[in-house]
C-alpha cells in the first residue's frame, strides 16, 4: 500500500490552460484530491489512464467491477473522502450497479466514471454500447454527461463537488472520444458547501419541546458518524440524561463504553434500545431518516414510540418527515446543530432534570438485563434450530471438530476484537444476528449495506476501507453464500498488499432465505443448500492464509492470529467458522405471509 511515489506531480495548473481532455479529467480529480480509483482497465479510458501514475492517482485492479464499487464505498465510509470506480464502457459499468446502489443508501460520497460508447458510434448496436445513464438514474444523487470535450473538466469537478454535498453516489459519463483533442481550459477549485446549524425558529422550538420532556432518547444516526458529530452527540445526550439509541447499522454512532449507550435499533438489534426508546416521549433523531426497515418492531416487541414527539435534524431537507410524522424538523448538520441546542438548553432547567438519577438506573438495568440475556443466549431455541442442533451434533464436519452455535462464536470474536477495528457485515442470518453483538468506540468503524441489503457487500468494501485505513485493524464477516459472491476479491488484497481478515461463517446454507421456508413454506427447501466447499481451501489456492475454526475455545485466537497476519506481517487470512445449521429471526416477518394455492395440483403446497 505505497503512497504516490516522489516523481508524481500533484500541481494543478491555474487560469486557462491548452491540454487535451484526458489532461483536464486527470488534473480536476488531482485538484479534488484524488489518490486512489478502484476498477478494471479498458480502452475506453486508456488515454487517462496512461497518466494516471504521473498524477498521483493508483488505479487498483479488482476482479469484479461490483467489488470496485464496493471498495470505493469502504474507502469513502471510513476516510470521508471520495471514493473513486472507472471501468469499461457497457459490462463494466453495468457490472457496478449494485454497488452504487448500496453506496448510495449508506450516503457514501462516491463517483462513478462510467466512460461510454463513443459519439459517433452511439445509437448502431456497436461493441458494448449502452445507454448508461438510466442505468444509475435511480442510486446517484447527479448525473454529469459530458456533452463537449471542453467541458469535460467542468463536469468533473462538478461531480466530485455533488458527491460531497449531496452525500451520495454522482456518475460522471464520458464518451469515449472525447478523451482526445486539444482543448484550453481551466481546473476548477473544489467547491465544499457548509451546511449550517439549521434555522433559528426551528431550533429554538426544538429546544423549547426538549425543556419539557419527561423521558427524552437519542436517536443517532448515521449523519452523526459522518459529520463527525459523537462529541455533539454525547454533550446534548449528557446534558438531558438521555438514553442514546443507534440507528439501524449505525452502531458506530455512539461510543459502546458510555453509559448512556444502549445499543442498535432494527433487526436483531439491542432490546435495551428498544424497550428505552419505548418510554420516550420525546425522540431527537440526530442524523437519521428513521429508514422504515430499521425500525421494524424485533423480538416480538413493537417498539417505536408512537406518541413520542419527534425533532428530526437531516442534512438531507427531503428526509424530514417522509417517514415518521415529525413535530419539529431541522435541516442541517447534526454537529453544528446538536452544538446549537446543547447551548440553547444551558442555564435552563429542563423538566427531565429532576429524574436524571431514576433514569440513569433504568438505562444501566435495561442493559445489564439485556447483557445477561444474550450471554444466556447461547443458541437458537426454536424447533427448526433445535432439530437442526440436535442432527448436526451427530455428523461431524470435515475437518473432524464439531460445528459451533453462531451466537457464541459471534461472542467471542466480539470479545477478541482489536482496538479501533473497523468490522463489515454481509446480508445473511448469521451476519444480521451479529447485530447485537457488535459495538465500536469511534465512528466510521462500522459498514453494512443499509437499506439495499444486497449479499456480497461485506469482503469488498472492507478491502476499500483498509486501503483508506491502513493502520487499523480491518475485519470483513460473511455468510458462505454471500462469500461466495465475493471471495475472488481476496485475490485483489493478495496481489496488492491490502491485507484484511475475513470471517466465513460455514453454516452450508442460504440461511437467511430458508429461514422463511421454514417459517412460511413448511420446511420445503429450494435451492437452500450450499455443501462441501472448503473455503480455507480456495482461500489458500488465492494465496491467503487460512484457518478452520470447528471449537468454540479456538475463536478468539483464531481471530487474534488472523490480526497478527494483518496488521504485522501485511497478510490476508480467511477464518472459516462450521456453524451448526439453526437460524435465527427472519429478515421479513412483516413482508410475508402463509402460502394460498387454488390449483389442485399445489394443494400440498400450503
Ligand atoms: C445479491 C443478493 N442476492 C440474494 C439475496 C437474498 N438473500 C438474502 S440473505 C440470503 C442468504 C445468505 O446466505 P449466507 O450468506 O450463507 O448467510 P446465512 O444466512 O446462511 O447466515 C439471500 C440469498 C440478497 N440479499 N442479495
Ligand atoms: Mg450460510
Amino acid at each position: 500500500m505505497s503512497a504516490p511515489d516522489s516523481k508524481t506531480q500533484r500541481n494543478v495548473p491555474t487560469g486557462p490552460t491548452r491540454m487535451t481532455p484526458s489532461e483536464a479529467f486527470v488534473e480536476t480529480m488531482v485538484a479534488q484530491g484524488v489518490t486512489d480509483m478502484f476498477g478494471i482497465m479498458g480502452s475506453a479510458f486508456m488515454d487517462a489512464m496512461d497518466i494516471f501514475a504521473p498524477a498521483g492517482i493508483r488505479l487498483i485492479p479488482v476482479v469484479h467491477e461490483q467489488g470496485a464499487g464496493h471498495m470505493a464505498d469502504g474507502y469513502a465510509r471510513v476516510s470521508g473522502r471520495h471514493g473513486v470506480v472507472i471501468g469499461q464502457n457497457g459490462p463494466g459499468i453495468s457490472n457496478c450497479v449494485t454497488a452504487i446502489a448500496a453506496a448510495y443508501w449508506a450516503h457514501s460520497p462516491v463517483v462513478m466514471i462510467t466512460p461510454e460508447t463513443g459519439t459517433m458510434g452511439m445509437g448502431l448496436g456497436g461493441f458494448q454500447e449502452a445507454n448508461q445513464l438510466p442505468m444509475f438514474q435511480e442510486f446517484t444523487r447527479y448525473q454529469g454527461h459530458v456533452n463537449n470535450p471542453k467541458r469535460i473538466a467542468e463536469y468533473t469537478a462538478r461531480c466530485f463537488d455533488r458527491a460531497i454535498s449531496e452525500m451520495g453516489p454522482t456518475q460522471l459519463n464520458i464518451p469515449r472520444d472525447y478523451f482526445y483533442g486539444d482543448i484550453t481550459c481551466e481546473i476548477p477549485q473544489p467547491l465544499r458547501v457548509e451546511r449550517g446549524a439549521g434555522g433559528e425558529n426551528s431550533l429554538n422550538a426544538a429546544a423549547e419541546l426538549l425543556a419539557t420532556a419527561k423521558f427524552p432518547v437519542i436517536l443517532s444516526g448515521g449523519g452523526v458518524v459522518m459529520g463527525d458529530a459523537v462529541a455533539e452527540c454525547k454533550a446534548l445526550a449528557e446534558r438531558l440524561g438521555s438514553p442514546v439509541v443507534n440507528g439501524y447499522l449505525r452502531n458506530d454512532s455512539f461510543p459502546a463504553s458510555h453509559p448512556l449507550w444502549c445499543g442498535p435499533l432494527g433487526y436483531q438489534g439491542s432490546k435495551a434500545a428498544m424497550k428505552l426508546i419505548a418510554q420516550a416521549d420525546v425522540v431527537v433523531a440526530l442524523g437519521s431518516r428513521m429508514g422504515p426497515f430499521g425500525t421494524l418492531a424485533q423480538h416480538g416487541l413493537d417498539y417505536w414510540p408512537k406518541n413520542a414527539k419527534i425533532i428530526q435534524i437531516e442534512a438531507d431537507h427531503t428526509n424530514l418527515g417522509l417517514v415518521k410524522k415529525i413535530s419539529v424538523g431541522i435541516c442541517a448538520d447534526a454537529k453544528a446543530a446538536a452544538k446549537a441546542l446543547t447551548a440553547r438548553l444551558a442555564g435552563k432547567t429542563l423538566a427531565c432534570d429532576a429524574t436524571k438519577a431514576e433514569r440513569a438506573a433504568k438505562i444501566a438495568a435495561e442493559k445489564a438485563a439485556w447483557e445477561k440475556e444474550l450471554d444466556g443466549w447461547t443458541h437458537e431455541r426454536d424447533a427448526y434450530s433445535l432439530d437442526m442442533i440436535a442432527e448436526n451434533a451427530k455428523e461431524k464436519p470435515f475437518s473432524g471438530g464439531k460445528y459451533l452455535h453462531p451466537r457464541q462464536v459471534l461472542r467471542e470474536l466480539e470479545k477478541a476484537m482489536p482496538k479501533r477495528v473497523m468490522v463489515s457485515t454481509d446480508i445473511g442470518n448469521i451476519n444480521s444476528v451479529a447485530n447485537s453483538y457488535l459495538r465500536f468506540e469511534e465512528p466510521r468503524s462500522f459498514f453494512a449495506p443499509m437499506s439495499f441489503g444486497n449479499c456480497g457487500y461485506a469482503l469488498p468494501t472492507m478491502i476499500g476501507a483498509k486501503l483508506a485505513a491502513p493502520h487499523r485493524p480491518a475485519v470483513a464477516y460473511a455468510g458462505d453464500g454471500a462469500w461466495g459472491m465475493s471471495m475472488s476479491e481476496i485475490m485483489t488484497c493478495v496481489r496488492h498488499d491490502i491485507p484484511v481478515t475475513a470471517v466465513v461463517f460455514h453454516n452450508r446454507q442460504w440461511g437467511a432465505e430458508k429461514k422463511n421456508q421454514v417459517d412460511f413454506y413448511n420446511r420445503r427447501f429450494v435451492a437452500g443448500e450450499l455443501d462441501n466447499q472448503s473455503f480455507a481451501g480456495i482461500a489458500k489456492a488465492m494465496g491467503a492464509e487460512a484457518i478452520v475454526v470447528d471449537q468454540l475455545e479456538d475463536v478468539g485466537p483464531a481471530l487474534n492470529k488472523a490480526i497478527d497476519l494483518q496488521m504485522n506481517q501485511g497478510k490476508t487470512c480467511v477464518i472459516e467458522i462450521l456453524c451448526t445449521r439453526e437460524l435465527g429471526d427472519p429478515f421479513r416477518r412483516d413482508a410475508l405471509s402463509k402460502p394460498v394455492r387454488y390449483l389442485d395440483k399445489y394443494r400440498d403446497y400450503v
